[in-house]
């Protein structure tokens, strides 16, 4: 078993949610990715997250566009704590996205992740983070992802006009 789920409510989302697999992949954390829809696939959603909570899975990332509510749906069935990535959109490039996730109701919570890349490459981070509270391997490997990046942005830090 994979500790982190990643799911997503179409195939067309998985552009953007590969980022949180990469950043996994770096952190040397094992992930496994479904397609699940909240609104086409409701039943598949629910058994999902009942296989999850069997398994143990510790932690799920979950990426939608539009009205996305699938982390929403996936939290509302489980206590294990579910990320949300909003997943630019067609029209709305995304903001339909990001206040469908992050605009949950009191006693039901989805930890909210900016739209796009940027956000499902944090939620593979925070993941492995969430991993690294009780792994102190990956916690390891999350502070040296850190200095790495720390030590990038050193090395170019002086700027100059072309
Ligand atoms: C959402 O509708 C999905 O998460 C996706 O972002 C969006 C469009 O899905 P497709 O029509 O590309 O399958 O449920």
């Amino acid at each position: 078993m994979a500790p982190v789920l990643i799911l997503m409510g179409s195939q067309s989302d998985w552009p953007v949610m590969q980022k949180a697999a990469e950043m996994l992949e770096s952190l040397n954390v094992k992930w496994q990715a479904k397609v699940v829809s909240a609104h086409r696939t409701p039943d598949l959603l629910k058994s999902t997250m009942e296989q999850a909570e069997q398994d143990g899975v510790p932690v799920v990332i979950a990426g939608a566009g539009g009205a996305a509510h699938l982390p929403g749906m996936l939290a509302a069935y489980t206590a294990i704590p579910v990320f949300g990535v909003p997943v630019p959109s067609k029209q709305l490039k995304g903001l339909d996205s990001l206040l469908s996730i992050v605009q949950m109701p009191k006693g039901v919570a989805v930890g909210t992740l900016a739209i796009g890349d940027a956000g499902a490459a944090n939620a593979g981070l925070l993941a492995a983070q969430v991993i690294g509270s009780f792994d102190s391997e990956v916690r390891k490997r999350v502070h040296e992802f850190r200095k790495a990046q720390k030590e990038k942005v050193m090395a170019n830090s002086d700027l100059e006009l072309p």
